[in-house]
């Protein structure tokens, strides 16, 4: 796996926006912060009580404090309120140029051809047809106006558009009792979120940025998009999604990032 130490992003937002970002999210947004905390505060035997997992190596202490974070997953979806809206904002606060962000550099972009392009919709639904984009701008769409947070430090206001995804279950058929929806993505990132979430009314399937077509940094053709959401758990370049009760983690969440990643 590479991790690139990317360089300052330019025109993102203020420290005072970051702070608010902070708040939105509380202490949920810096895992190494969380992690670090963690080994303060439990001894490691208590860290091996609690988990069950053997602590005298490495690998122990990954399992167990990966089974500490999916404990956190259920408390943060039983705490999660389907109900509570995200802040959205004016058109004169978007972040101009909006930040590109991803697990490689901008000059490595997967571009994805609109031509033979469909969504797979495989796992719990009735109908398990595959979607054109032709298809899909003909569902009703919706514009929104909100902040995007990274873990990596930086926030920033976008304008996202698309189809409700609630509306884009119904379609489907989706087995919304099903605990997980997980995405595959052109560029072999993945990802998974709770049906809660996935049902919000804030959680869109956009199609456009700042009302053009995904441009190809923003990931073109689709990306999910949960101002509820920290940014990792928010996937581009989606290629195929499905319904599951099976746990299907995530690139980030695989290497110990917070599953809910969010509030
Ligand atoms: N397919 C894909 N989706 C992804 C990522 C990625 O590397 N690949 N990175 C995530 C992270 S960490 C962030 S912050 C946002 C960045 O989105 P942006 O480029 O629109 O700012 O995309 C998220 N979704
Ligand atoms: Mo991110």
């Amino acid at each position: 796996m590479r991790i690139f130490k990317r360089p300052p992003l330019v025109g993102v937002d203020s420290d005072a926006a970051l702070a608010e970002a902070r708040q939105l999210i509380g202490r949920r947004i810096e895992q190494p912060a969380r992690r670090a905390f963690l080994q303060r505060s439990l001894t490691m035997g208590g860290l091996s009580l609690l988990t069950g997992c053997s602590i005298s190596d490495n690998a122990g202490v990954e399992a167990a404090l990966t089974k500490i974070s999916r404990f956190n997953d259920k408390v943060q979806g039983l705490i999660f309120n389907p109900n509570a809206l995200a802040p959205t904002y004016p058109e004169s606060m978007i972040t101009r140029p909006f930040p590109f962000n991803a697990y490689y550099g901008e000059d490595e972009i997967r571009l994805v051809k609109e031509a033979g392009y469909k969504l797979e919709v495989a796992g719990l639904v009735a109908d398990r047809k595959s979607w054109t984009l032709t298809e899909l701008r003909a569902m009703q769409q919706q514009d929104q106006v909100t902040r995007h947070i990274c873990v990596e430090g930086w926030s920033a206001i976008g304008k996202w558009g698309g189809v409700h995804f609630a509306d884009f279950l119904a379609r489907i058929g989706a087995d919304t009792t099903a605990k997980y929806i997980g995405f595959r993505c052109a560029d072999d990132y993945y990802t998974s979120i709770d049906m809660a979430t996935a049902l919000h009314p804030q959680t869109l399937l956009t199609l456009t940025y700042d009302g053009q077509p995904l441009p190809p940094k923003y990931g073109f053709p689709m990306k999910l998009r949960m101002p509820t959401k920290l940014g990792y758990k928010n996937p581009k370049y989606i290629q195929a999604m499905f319904v599951t009760n099976t746990y299907p983690g995530g690139y980030w969440e695989d290497q110990g990032y917070n599953w809910f990643g969010g509030s």
